[in-house]
C-alpha cells in the first residue's frame, strides 16, 4: 500500500503530492505521449520546495525579487505545469488537459516566453542547468551592483531540478566547473538521482561518483538517500544548501522513477511513454483514489496550494516597499533597473559610437574599440570570451574581471568552454535586465550551436561575438577556418547575423545588436585588416540596419555584385575593373540577410532590381543559400572544400577570391543571362 504519510509530511501534504503525480500521469495519458516517470519520483521534493521555500508570486511571474526555478530535465514538463497550475499561475486545468496540443500553453517541453512561470526553455538536456549558472552569475552581479545598505533588492536563489541526462551532457560539466570556480552560492541543484535513463539503468553508462565529481568542482554536495519521500532529510539538506555562503550546492536525491507504479517503477518504461490506462487506474486505486476519475484536484489541495498566491502577493508587496524606499535613496540606480526592464539603456548609443578611418582595420579590432567607447556607459552589459580574449578583442578598457571576490566585475572569463559560455549567456539574458556578449573563433560556433539554437527559439537577447570569420585568418589552417559556418548559422530561425564590411559598420552593428529586442545576434568579424570605406564616397555605415544596401549605384546596371564582410572591398575593386571596360556593376553590401529580408519589397527590389539577372556573389564560404539572390544566371565565388594553412593573402588568391575573379565571373554571368 502506497498510501502512507512520509517523514516530514502531513496527510494533506501527501494528498497534494499525489495530486501532482496524478495530474502528470493523466496529462501524459490523455496526450498519449510524454514523460510521467520523473514527475512521479520528484513530486515530493518539488512540492516541498514550491510550498515552503521558493519565493514567487503566481500573479506576477516576472517579479524581479523572485527565486528562479529551472526544470532542467524538461521532459518532466507535466511536473512543472502541475505546480504552476496548483499554485495559481495563469494556467488552467484545461491547459493541463491540453498538454502537448497545438499551440497550447503546455507544450511537450517548457518554453520560455510561452508559459507563465517558465524561466528557461528546457528539454535538450544540459541546457537548463547551464542557463541556471548564468542566472546565478546575473544574481551575483545585480546584487553587487545594485544592493545598498540592507536593501537587498536582488536577493534570490536559483533552484534547478536536473536529471541523469543533464549531468551526463558535457555542457553541464563545463558550466558547473565554472560555477564552482565562481562560488555561485545562490545556485541550488536538486539532482533527480533515479538510476534510470532511456536505455535502462544508469549502470549501463554512468557510473562515476557524481558526488566526488561535484566536490572536485568545489560544490557543496549532499547526498540524500531513501526513496525520494523522506522530506525530513531532504529539507535538512535544502536548508543547509540555502545557508551555504561560498559554494553552489547540489543535493543528490535518491528517487524512484515512476514512483508508485506497480509494474513500471524503477524501469525505463516509466520514462517517456504513457503508463497505460490500466496501470494509471491501478496506481490511483493503490493510493486510495477513484481509479475512474482523471484530472482530479481535491478541493483542499487547491485551497492549500493556492495559498502560494497570498504568500506571493505579500512577498512582492514587501519587496515593492523595499524598492520604493530604495528608489527614494538611489533614484539613478532605480531608474537603471526600470529602464533595463523596459529594454532601454538610458543613453544614446549612437552618440557614443567611434568614427573610424581612413586607415584599414580588422573588424574585430573595430569591435574592441567600439566596446571601449560604449561599455563604460552600459553597466548592465556583461562581456566575456572563451579564453580568446586577446584574439576576440572582447575585453574593453579598464574593465575588471567577474570573479568570486569581484562580483562587480563585468568581464567573464569563461575558460575554454564555448558551449557553456553560450548557455550561460542565455541564462544571463533570460532574466531580462542584463545583456551578455561573449567571444570565440567563428569556427567554434559549432561547439555552441545547441545553445545558439535555444537562444533563437526562446528570444534570449544574447550577443555572440565570432571573430576570425573566414580563411582570412590564414595560417591556423583548415581546422580554424570557418567555411560552412555562416550558412549553417543562417539556417537557424530568429538568429540575426551581421557580417560588417568595415570598421564603421562594426560600430553600427554593435549599436544594432545591443538595441535589438527580438532575439540573439551573431557578429561575424575578421581577424585580418580590411579597408575602412571612405564614407564620403559611399552611403553611411548606419545603412547596416537595412541588412543590405547599395554601395555603388547604377541607373541601369549590367550586373549586380553582392558581397558580405571582408569580401565587400574585393567586390568594389572588381566593379572598378569592370567600369574600366564600361560594364556597369551595382555593388551591394549584404551584412545581414535576415534584416534585408525584413525590409519591404520596394526596398528589396531597389537594391536587387529583379530585371537584372546577371549577378555575382562573393563570400568566403560555401554557396548554400545564395541561389535565392543569384537566380539561374548568377555566379558564386566562394569555397567548396576546407581551407588551407597559409598566409591569408595567399588563401584568397588561391581560392580565387580576387577582384579579377569578380570581374571574370561578372562577364560570364552577363554572357549567360
Ligand atoms: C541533448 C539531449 N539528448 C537526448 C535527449 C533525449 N532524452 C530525453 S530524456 C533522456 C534521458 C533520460 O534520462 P534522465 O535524464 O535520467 O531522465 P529520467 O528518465 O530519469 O527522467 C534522453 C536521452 C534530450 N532530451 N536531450
Ligand atoms: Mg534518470
Amino acid at each position: 500500500m502506497q498510501n502512507k504519510v512520509n517523514p516530514g509530511l502531513t496527510e494533506l501534504d501527501e494528498l497534494c503530492i499525489q495530486t501532482i503525480r496524478f495530474l502528470s500521469m493523466d496529462g501524459v495519458q490523455k496526450a498519449k505521449s510524454g514523460h510521467p516517470g520523473m514527475p512521479m519520483g520528484m513530486a515530493p521534493a518539488t512540492y516541498v520546495l514550491w510550498t515552503k521555500y521558493l519565493r514567487y508570486n503566481p500573479a506576477n511571474p516576472k517579479w524581479l525579487g523572485r527565486d528562479r526555478f529551472v526544470l532542467s530535465a524538461g521532459h518532466g514538463s507535466m511536473l512543472l505545469y502541475s505546480l504552476l497550475y496548483l499554485t495559481g499561475y495563469d494556467l488552467s486545468l484545461d491547459d493541463l488537459k491540453n498538454f502537448r496540443q497545438w499551440k497550447s500553453k503546455t507544450p511537450g517541453h517548457p518554453e520560455f516566453g510561452h508559459t507563465p512561470g517558465v524561466e528557461a526553455t528546457t528539454g535538450p538536456l544540459g541546457q537548463g542547468i547551464s542557463n541556471a549558472v548564468g542566472m546565478a552569475i546575473a544574481q551575483k552581479y545585480l546584487a553587487a551592483y545594485f544592493n545598498r545598505d540592507n536593501s537587498n533588492i536582488f536577493d534570490y536563489n536559483i533552484y534547478v531540478v536536473a536529471s541523469d541526462g543533464d549531468l551526463q551532457e558535457g555542457v553541464s560539466s563545463e558550466a558547473c566547473s565554472l560555477a564552482g570556480h565562481l562560488g555561485l552560492d545562490r545556485l541550488i541543484v536538486i539532482y533527480d538521482d533515479n538510476h534510470i535513463s532511456i536505455d535502462g539503468n544508469t549502470s549501463l553508462s554512468f557510473t562515476e561518483d557524481r558526488a566526488k565529481r561535484f566536490e572536485a568542482y568545489n560544490w557543496y554536495v549532499q547526498v540524500v538517500g531513501g526513496d525520494g519521500n523522506d522530506m525530513i532529510s531532504f529539507e535538512k539538506a535544502l536548508k543547509n544548501a540555502i545557508a551555504e555562503k561560498t559554494r553552489p550546492s547540489i543535493i543528490n536525491l535518491r528517487t524512484h522513477i515512476g514512483y508508485g507504479s506497480p509494474n513500471f517503477q524503477d524501469t525505463h518504461k516509466a520514462h517517456g511513454a504513457p503508463l497505460g490506462e490500466d496501470e494509471v487506474k491501478l496506481i490511483k486505486k493503490n493510493f486510495g483514489w477513484d481509479p475512474e476519475k482523471t484530472f482530479q484536484v481535491p478541493e483542499k489541495v487547491l485551497e492549500s496550494m493556492r495559498k502560494a498566491k497570498i504568500k506571493g502577493a505579500e512577498l512582492e508587496k514587501q519587496w515593492n516597499e523595499k524598492f520604493q524606499s530604495y528608489t527614494k535613496k538611489y533614484s539613478e540606480l532605480s531608474k537603471l533597473i526600470t529602464d533595463a526592464q523596459a529594454g532601454r539603456f538610458g543613453v544614446d548609443i549612437e552618440k557614443l559610437l567611434p568614427k573610424f578611418g581612413p586607415e584599414p582595420m580588422a573588424t574585430r579590432q573595430a569591435s574592441g574599440k567600439t566596446l571601449d567607447a560604449l561599455m563604460p556607459s552600459l553597466p548592465l552589459v556583461l562581456g566575456g570570451s572563451a579564453d580568446l580574449t586577446p584574439s576576440n578583442n572582447t575585453r574593453f578598457k579598464d574593465v575588471e574581471d567577474f570573479q568570486k571576490d569581484k562580483p562587480t566585475g563585468r568581464y567573464i572569463r569563461y575558460g575554454v568552454r564555448e558551449h557553456a559560455m553560450a548557455a550561460i549567456m542565455n541564462g544571463i539574458a533570460a532574466g531580462g535586465l542584463l545583456r551578455p556578449y561573449g567571444g570565440t573563433f567563428f569556427c567554434f560556433s559549432d561547439y555552441m550551436r545547441p545553445a545558439i539554437r535555444m537562444a533563437a527559439m526562446s528570444g534570449y537577447r544574447t550577443i555572440f561575438v565570432f571573430t576570425h570569420d573566414s580563411i582570412g585568418l590564414g595560417e591556423d589552417g583548415p581546422t580554424h577556418q570557418p567555411i560552412e559556418h555562416t550558412a549553417a548559422l543562417r539556417t537557424i530561425p530568429n538568429l540575426l547575423i551581421i557580417r560588417p564590411a568595415d570598421a564603421n559598420e562594426t560600430a553600427y552593428a554593435w549599436k544594432f545588436a545591443l538595441e535589438y529586442k527580438a532575439g540573439p545576434v551573431a557578429l561575424l568579424l575578421t581577424r585580418q585588416s580590411i579597408p575602412t570605406l571612405d564614407r564620403s564616397k559611399y552611403p553611411p555605415a548606419s545603412n547596416i540596419e537595412k541588412g543590405a544596401y547599395i554601395l555603388v549605384k547604377q541607373e541601369k546596371p549590367d550586373i549586380i555584385i553582392m558581397a558580405t564582410g571582408s569580401e565587400v572591398p574585393i567586390a568594389l575593386e572588381g566593379a572598378e575593373k569592370l567600369a574600366a571596360e564600361n560594364i556597369k556593376a551595382q555593388v551591394v553590401n549584404m551584412p545581414s540577410w535576415e534584416l534585408f529580408e525584413a525590409q519591404d519589397k520596394t526596398y528589396r527590389d531597389s537594391v536587387l532590381p529583379p530585371n537584372v539577372k546577371a549577378r555575382v556573389a562573393i563570400e568566403a564560404g560555401v554557396e548554400l543559400g545564395w541561389s535565392k539572390y543569384l537566380g539561374d544566371k548568377g555566379v558564386f565565388l566562394g569555397i567548396k572544400g576546407f581551407g588551407v594553412s597559409a598566409p591569408y593573402k595567399v588563401c584568397y588568391e588561391k581560392f580565387g577570391l580576387t577582384p579579377d575573379a569578380v570581374a571574370d565571373a561578372a562577364k560570364k554571368s552577363i554572357q549567360d543571362k
